[in-house]
């Protein structure tokens, strides 16, 4: 499988990893929003959040979670955005799950995403609909 994360995993492409246990490794990603924006990704390949094993999700969860606490205290932010892109047209360019530790900063006019209002009906509609799937 020709995936850049599982290469950075195996050592064969090199990065700024900050952090790495049995199931999990983070590293700074490449291209980053702000000095520091790091990627935490399950060592063992999945392709998104729909995809990965719970058990591997929880301890990315757990590590973003950590790094955002460490993210914010060395880079002095004001606030912090965790992130996951899931499937191309959710933006998601690389095909091995990866969550995003971004530290934000007073002023840095970064917008996330338009909100709009339910029509009538609508939320009581998706409401059903996300119930019924779970
Ligand atoms: P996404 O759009 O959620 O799939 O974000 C993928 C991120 O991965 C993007 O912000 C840039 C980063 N990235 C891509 N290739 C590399 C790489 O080879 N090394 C590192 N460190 N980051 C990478």
């Amino acid at each position: 499988m020709d995936c850049i994360f599982c290469k950075i995993v195996a050592g064969e492409l090199p990065s700024h990893k900050v952090y790495e246990n049995e199931r999990v490794l983070a590293f700074l990603d490449i291209h980053p929003v702000h000095p520091g924006h790091t990627l935490v990704i399950p060592k063992v390949h999945a392709r998104n959040l729909l995809e990965i094993a719970a058990e591997d999700w929880a301890a990315v969860a757990e590590a973003a979670r950590m790094l955002a606490i460490a993210v914010e205290k060395a880079t002095d932010a004001d606030g912090m955005n965790i992130m996951m892109n899931n499937r191309a047209h959710a933006g998601q360019v690389v095909d091995h799950a990866h969550v995003h530790v971004i530290p934000r900063f007073k002023g840095d006019g970064l917008r996330q995403w338009s909100p709009r209002s339910y029509k009538e009906n609508e939320a009581a509609e998706i409401e059903a609909k996300i119930r019924e799937a779970l």
